[in-house]
């Protein structure tokens, strides 16, 4: 990166995709009140219950195959900024999203991390092999690496795993010049913890966008509330025009 060239990091959460039909976690009707994280989203959960957890995961992934769940306007927005930004050679956009939908890849995002891993993937337990899952997953299908039977789980990240990419997550932050945090309560480590880590760089710009101040609100330069689809496409369109706000 050269002096001319200034990186940003954007964080998303559920926020970003409750206007195209995907319930969040913590709000009022939202996940964790229609069922317990300790039966569906730890490793302990899914040695007791498998059918559960997986059924509880086929039953999110199927609206995303059927194509019932589409970008909105915010995914949009920040397709737009990687690929105006980029083009303009002002730098790299990447988002690292806690998010285990698709809809960041379906607006054009190029340039994205699922830290919490995704829903359209399975991981074979045995090998550790990847692959693209748009079915429900049960215990009849066999790894098509290893062959091994009963050991497909859904490719995501439950409480008390190592989140995905962190040293790769880190590098990024520890060189951005803009950090944006999108549609998360700041309840979840180590995500919660990303404004602190790029706040020991004093000239960083961190700004929220969110329908309501999150957990580490105070700890940014600037908050814009409201749902994703109004503050996100008028806040790209600001950056590729006037650039980084400055701290000072
Ligand atoms: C809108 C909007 C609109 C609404 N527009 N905005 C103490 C005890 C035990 C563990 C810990 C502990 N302290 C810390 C931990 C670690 C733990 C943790 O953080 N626990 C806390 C609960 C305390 N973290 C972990 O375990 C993580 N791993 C880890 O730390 O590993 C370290 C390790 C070290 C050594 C060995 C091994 C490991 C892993 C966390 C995994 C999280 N997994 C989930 C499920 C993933 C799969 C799935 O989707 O089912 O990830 S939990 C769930 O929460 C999901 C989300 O990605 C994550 C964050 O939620 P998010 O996105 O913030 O959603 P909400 O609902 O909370 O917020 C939505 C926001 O949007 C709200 O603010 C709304 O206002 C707003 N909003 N509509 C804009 N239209």
């Amino acid at each position: 990166m050269d002096d001319t060239q200034w990186e940003i990091v954007i964080l998303t959460g559920a926020g970003i995709s409750q206007e195209s039909g995907l319930d969040t976690f913590r709000d009022k009707g939202g996940i964790w009140s229609k069922v317990n994280i300790e039966d569906v989203a730890t490793p302990n959960a899914y040695q007791k219950h498998p059918k559960r957890v997986q059924e509880f995961y086929n039953a999110r992934r199927r609206p995303l195959i059927e194509g019932l769940i589409k970008p909105n306007a915010a995914h949009n927005a920040l397709a737009r900024l990687e690929k105006e930004w980029s083009s303009e050679n002002r730098g790299k956009v990447t988002i690292v999203t806690q998010n285990i939908d698709n809809l960041h890849e379906m607006a054009g995002s190029k340039n994205l991390i699922h830290m919490h891993g995704e829903i359209l993937k399975a991981r074979c337990q045995k090998c550790g092999n990847i692959l693209i899952c748009n079915t429900d997953l049960g215990f009849e299908e066999v790894c098509p690496e290893c062959t091994g039977k009963d050991v497909l789980r859904p490719h995501v990240v439950w409480f008390g795993e190592m989140p995905l990419e962190m040293d790769h997550i880190y590098a990024l932050l520890e060189k951005c010049a803009l950090f944006i945090s999108i549609g998360t309560s700041g309840n979840v480590y180590p995500a919660a913890g990303f404004v602190q880590f790029v706040g020991v760089n004093l000239n960083v710009y961190k700004i929220e966008l969110n329908l309501e101040p999150s957990e580490g609100a105070t700890l940014f330069d600037e908050a814009r509330y409201g749902a994703a689809t109004d503050p996100i496409p008028l806040f790209v369109e600001e950056l590729l025009l006037n650039g980084i706000p400055s701290r000072n």
